[in-house]
């Protein structure tokens, strides 16, 4: 049997990669967008905007953030898309609205595309745990970007190779179509 994982050690120079941010916590949101960034460029992707490798794209709030993930990863532009947003539970059940959308539509515009789409939403009680989890103490856009990383490779080894064949080679014999091409 083949074992298939993510690895980081292939060559990702031509890798692209989006990033799908939500504005509202803007505090908590642009800090797990320098952790991510980070755990990206340290892994030798160019983060710069105006470089090749990652585009940003900013929506009004989490809710907003699984339409224009989808969209993006329709393009199939990208290796992988990050979705980041803080949603902050406060006095109304507004926060379970938005977070169960944000966390369903996230799911769905990976599964639909099959482009690997990160959901890198915190879910907090308070903002002093999202700050927490945004740098305080650990900063999970680092995750974000290595889950991200992870799947993208991941993603690229269970690609078929030949596109005019895979869906039959894959209904009968998935592993040897992995493995064939
Ligand atoms: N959006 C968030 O990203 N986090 C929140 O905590 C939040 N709360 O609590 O309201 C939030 N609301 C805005 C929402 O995402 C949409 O932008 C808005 O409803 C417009 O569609």
């Amino acid at each position: 049997m083949t074992v298939f994982e993510g690895n980081f050690t292939e060559d990702i120079s031509s890798w692209r990669f989006a990033i799908v941010i939500g504005r509202f916590n803007d505090l908590v949101t642009d800090k797990l967008l320098s952790g991510c960034q980070d755990c990206l460029k340290r892994h030798g992707v160019d983060v710069n905007p105006d470089g090749t490798q990652v585009d940003y794209i900013w929506v009004p709030g989490s809710f907003e953030v699984p339409m224009v993930a989808r969209q993006v990863a329709l393009s199939h532009r990208y290796d992988a898309v990050i979705c980041l947003g803080a949603i902050i539970r406060g006095q109304t059940p507004h926060f379970d609205y938005v977070a169960a959308e944000a966390a369903k539509g996230i799911a769905a515009a990976a599964f639909q595309t099959g482009v690997p789409v990160v959901f890198g939403i915190l879910t907090t009680d308070t903002l002093q745990q999202a700050l927490e989890r945004a740098g305080i103490k650990s900063n999970l856009g680092w995750n974000y970007g290595l889950s991200a990383l992870e799947m993208a490779s991941l993603m690229r080894q269970l690609r078929p190779r030949d596109e005019n064949k895979p869906l039959e080679l894959l209904e009968n014999n998935p592993q040897q179509a992995l493995i064939e091409g």
